[in-house]
């Protein structure tokens, strides 16, 4: 970090937790982030860094120091008894490998981790009692969730009951599939309604509906990636998917044991290729350690298992020109403005145009006429302008 006093610290750690706030209020409220992921995760890390540059500077509120996020107070609330945490992000290999390192000094030798998609959705408890499916909650902030068990009675692939009798709690996340989204949006846009943003806030708005009639029609799927209180016999995170597959829940198979880091190296590199072709979306891969004994024996932070780690994806990201701002009347009369661009590759596909939604977020982001933007993908499917390069601006340009 470059070298900063105390009180340059003070003041951009106020700012970033008060944009934080705000940012995570929207996300787990309302379904709507103001931001894309990796400007949250940008400003939450240089939070994080000058925050263990100047520990005095840490306050009991910061959004480091809580389990973090917000419920919807409509919704009943459920109490997790174990807390779902949340996981540790890196951008680069280089912090993998310093990852790896520490693990192997933690625990003294090398180790294997079991690496799987990170899928793009929102996380999910599911608690069974004597075989039967007696609750359904999110993640809320981690300690306290939102009962959703009347909408779990709508998802195809959650099982109500298991060949078991069994007593236990499991945890994975909803998402919708890249074809149930761009269906539910094209149904959406020609009656009219507002269409969701990408996959991860249409399973969102999905999931947590008061009237689970509305969960009925939406086409959500799960992928269940942890066993909260496994039996005995299972001592890794890798037999433990395929026993909860066998109990009849949905688990991602294209999880893999690895035990170096050039074979990890390998995964992400093929699914970072692969990832367009997915039927669903994924933000990253996630490393953990296997052996449930290992796990026991790192233990967790406050808010983090210090065995697992999320290496997330770069944002695909794309500069253009805008050339015109078109304006298209709905059937209902709604008047959305599109931007058309110099055509770019961008994601797999070329991409020119890019809806601004409504008149009000094209004011925000003020994308103007001969403007420079970065464009990406919302949900890897919707191209969006991310911003306006705004030393790139001609001078003569109007709003
Ligand atoms: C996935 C926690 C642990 C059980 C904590 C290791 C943070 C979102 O595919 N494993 C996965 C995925 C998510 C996970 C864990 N394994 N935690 C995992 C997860 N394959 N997405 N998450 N989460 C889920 C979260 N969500 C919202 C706000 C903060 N954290």
């Amino acid at each position: 970090m470059a070298k900063i006093t105390l009180d340059e610290a003070q003041t951009e750690a106020k700012s970033l937790r008060k944009k934080l706030d705000r940012w995570a209020e929207d996300y787990y409220s309302k379904d709507a982030p103001e931001v894309e992921d990796h400007v949250y995760d940008q400003n939450y890390n240089r939070l994080l860094e000058l925050e263990a540059e100047f520990p005095q500077i840490v306050t009991p509120d910061s959004i480091t120091q809580r389990v973090g996020g917000q419920i919807n107070s409509d919704f009943s609330k459920v109490e997790h008894e174990i807390p779902m945490l949340s996981m540790g992000d890196v951008f680069s290999k280089e912090e993998l490998k310093e990852f790896d390192q520490r693990m192997q000094k933690l625990v003294g030798h090398p180790v294997a981790y079991n690496v799987e998609l990170k899928i793009d959705g929102l996380s999910l408890s599911l608690e069974y009692t004597d075989g039967k499916l007696t609750r359904a909650s999110t993640r809320g902030n981690g300690s306290v969730g939102e009962d959703v068990t009347a909408n779990a009675r709508y998802i195809k692939d959650i099982p109500q009951v298991l060949p078991e009798k069994i007593t236990t709690e499991v945890r994975g996340e909803c998402y919708m599939s890249k074809e149930a989204f761009a269906s539910l949006n094209k149904e959406r846009d020609e009656k009219g309604e507002a269409v969701f943003a990408n996959p991860r806030n249409a399973a969102a708005g999905s999931l947590r509906q008061l009237n689970a009639q509305v969960t009925k029609k939406r086409d959500l799927s799960t992928f269940i990636y942890t066993w909260v209180n496994p039996p005995k016999d299972i001592t890794s995170q890798h037999q433990a998917i395929q026993e909860m597959s066998k109990l009849g829940f949905h688990t991602n198979q294209t999880g893999k044991k690895l035990s170096s880091m050039d074979e990890v190296f390998d995964f992400i590199d093929e699914y970072t290729k692969k990832r367009d072709s997915l039927a669903y979306g994924i933000d990253g891969i996630v490393l953990k350690v296997d052996e449930l004994s290992l796990q026991q024996e790192l233990g967790n932070t406050v808010k983090v298992p210090r065995w697992e780690i999320a290496y997330k994806f770069p944002p695909e990201e794309q500069e253009t020109v805008v050339r015109d701002i078109e304006w298209t009347v709905g059937r209902t009369g709604v008047v959305t403005p599109t931007a058309v661009m110099d055509p770019v590759q961008l994601a797999g596909t070329t991409v020119s145009r890019a809806v601004l939604h409504n008149a009000d977020l094209l004011k925000q982001k003020d994308v103007r006429i001969g403007d420079t933007v970065l464009l990406h993908k919302a949900g890897d499917i919707i191209p969006e302008i991310s911003k306006v390069i705004l030393s790139k601006r001609p001078k003569d340009s109007k709003p």
